[in-house]
């Protein structure tokens, strides 16, 4: 393994990168760890075709084989979702996965690492890890905000779950130097709803005055990402009062089986989908191809 040899683009992806055209990024995490299958490998289809019908290149990322993919083809998607042996690779297990040839799917954090290398500069996600809930004991905080605060790639997501703690992720974003900023909305939407009580540190409205953020950022040296936030469409939403009741349960639920480390969000996620009796889901898929379009507009403002 050298660097050379270490992503392994389709010939599309590396193509468009070499040609400068506007390339969306996609974690597998989501595929893996966060949607039951088969709407797992479903939405993911789905994501990539959203992005190709607002003119940009999907790239979906996974450690498969022992190397950094970049862009999957459909079986490789369908193998990814089937799987049940899959790690979940955040920056602390990347290098393990490819070392070891073990399958990965990566997170917000490993993603953009990945990102970074390829030259791709915007990523669409459904929500970002943060500071859980009673992280002044538990010290879980997830390593996606030392990401954004060191790679230099945006983030597209529709804020931080609400089984978060939405106040401390903030604290960090703004310690780490990460811009936060809000779509088209005054509050910081919170995943499944587009109310969290808190208001955004900053809002912007269009896909232009963001990649003008991106650029402006990148002038300082590089260091560093951008946190979009996007709500879910109304439609689709969850109101907040109505989600935090199922959230409370599902945490309850995590600590009383004493569910710990990168296990907790994918455990609260699947009793979340169970508590709301597969409504979750639904708005978990609308949210995501939300995130996908904007992004795919950012990277053509960049491009
Ligand atoms: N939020 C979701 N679904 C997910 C995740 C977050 O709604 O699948 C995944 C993302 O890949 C994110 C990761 O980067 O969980 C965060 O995990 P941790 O808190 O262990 O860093
Ligand atoms: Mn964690």
């Amino acid at each position: 393994m050298t660097h050379s040899t270490l992503l392994q683009p389709t010939d599309e992806i590396h193509q468009a990168l070499a040609d400068g055209k506007p390339v969306v990024a996609l974690e597998s995490t989501i595929i893996t760890h966060g949607m039951p299958y088969p709407d797992n490998v479903a939405t993911a289809r789905q994501v990539e075709a959203d992005i190709r019908e607002r003119g940009a290149i999907p790239a979906t990322i996974a450690v498969l084989d022992g190397r950094i993919r970049i862009g999957l083809d459909d079986a490789d998607l369908e193998r990814l979702a089937q799987a049940t042996d899959v790690m979940k690779c955040s920056r602390a297990d990347l290098a393990l996965a490819i070392s070891t040839g073990r399958p990965g799917a990566t997170t917000v954090a490993a993603t953009m690492m990945a990102a970074e290398l390829a030259g791709i500069r915007v990523f669409a996600t459904g929500g970002i890890g943060g500071v859980h809930k009673g992280a002044e004991t538990s010290f879980d905080v997830s390593a996606d905000l030392d990401e954004l605060g060191r790679t230099p790639v945006c983030v597209v997501a529709a804020g931080a779950k609400a089984l978060l703690d939405i106040p401390k992720t903030l604290e960090v974003l703004e310690t780490r130097g990460v811009p936060v900023v809000a779509y088209g909305a005054d509050e910081l939407p919170a995943f499944w709803s587009r109310q969290s009580g808190i208001a955004a540190p900053f809002r912007l409205d269009t896909a232009e005055e963001i990649a003008n953020l991106i650029k402006t950022r990148q002038l300082f040296g590089g260091h560093g990402g951008v946190l979009i936030a996007n709500p879910v469409p109304t439609d689709d939403q969850i109101p907040q009062a109505e989600m935090n009741q199922y959230i409370d349960q599902a945490i309850a639920m995590a600590t009383k089986k004493k569910v710990t480390g990168k296990e907790v969000t994918p455990f609260v996620l699947g009793a979340i989908y169970e508590l709301t009796k597969g409504r979750s889901l639904a708005t978990n898929i609308s949210l995501v191809r939300n995130n996908a379009r904007l992004a795919a507009d950012i990277a053509k403002a960049l491009a």
